[in-house]
């Protein structure tokens, strides 16, 4: 059966909104927020299960017996594979327990495929939306990578991984020289986040070992704007999901960064 992948991602943003009003509750009184720590560097805390249910019981109950991995809760293995949401409640927990910005972000996939995705930013109302090969648009507005082709005017973000857990931590080492030639280096603290500011050109590039549920939407975000993606060596998003290595850039920062990295050991075994 043909899917309306519009009306579908509709109902993704709906369920985007709704769980953005009600983590924007918990984000008011973020100082009281009781935190659970699930491993180093790596936190927790009611607004993201909270969350997580409304979306999983929003999108599934419209979408009966369809797939959803989400980063709270076990994924739901509906009689249907073909079709998965992936949900990350709160992208940047961290920020989030701290009184930052945090994005939240939804993928729905067909086998391998990203058929769409949303990242929506709740404390500036920002919401970023794909639909494959129908371009990318932030609150309605069609969006285009930067053009700069300036290295001087590149900004580049990232995130640091916590130390001891990384599998590429050279990359990181490489910060000074990566920083050195170029505008600014940027942590927004939201893998997703990064993504969509990739898309819309407040950066004009983004690279992190990081996870592909954070990711996917910003992924298809940043090629529907004109943006290259691929894992640290050059190879298509396919591989990144296994690598967890991502650059999303414009053409020009894309280059950029892919010499700096393009030496960095691959270490992870499946690869
Ligand atoms: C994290 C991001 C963080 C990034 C990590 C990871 P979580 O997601 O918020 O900015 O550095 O790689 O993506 O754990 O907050 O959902």
């Amino acid at each position: 059966m043909t899917q309306d992948i519009s009306a579908i991602l509709d109902d993704m943003v709906d369920a985007a909104r709704q769980a953005g009003a009600l983590t924007l509750e918990h984000f008011k009184r973020f100082r009281e927020l009781e935190i659970g720590v699930k491993g180093p560097g790596d936190f927790v805390s009611d607004a993201d299960r909270e969350s997580e249910q409304l979306i999983r019981k929003h999108l599934l109950s419209r979408y009966t017996g369809w797939s959803l991995t989400g980063e709270e809760f076990d994924p739901v293995e509906g009689e249907n594979r073909d079709y998965r949401f992936l949900v990350d409640p709160i992208d940047g927990t961290t920020n989030f327990i701290n009184g930052h910005h945090y994005t939240i972000t939804i993928a729905l996939r067909r086998g391998r495929e990203t058929l769409c995705g949303l990242i929506y930013n709740p404390v500036s109302d920002e919401m970023f939306t794909a639909i494959k090969g129908e371009g990318a648009y932030l609150n309605g507005e069609h969006l285009h990578v930067s053009r700069s082709t300036d290295v001087g005017l590149m900004m580049v973000g990232t995130g640091l991984p916590v130390p001891g857990l990384s599998l590429y931590p050279g990359a990181y080492q490489r910060l000074d020289a990566i920083r050195a030639p170029i505008g600014a280096v940027r942590i927004v603290g939201s893998a997703a986040n990064s993504c969509a500011y990739v898309a819309c050109g407040r950066l004009t590039g983004y690279f992190e070992e990081t996870g592909f549920v954070d990711t996917a939407a910003g992924i298809l975000l940043v090629e529907e704007a004109g943006g290259i993606v691929t894992d640290w060596w050059g190879r298509g998003p396919e591989v990144y999901e296994r690598t967890g290595t991502l650059i999303v850039a414009n053409p020009a920062t894309h280059a950029f960064l892919m010499d700096q990295l393009k030496d960095v050991p691959r270490k992870d075994p499946r690869d």
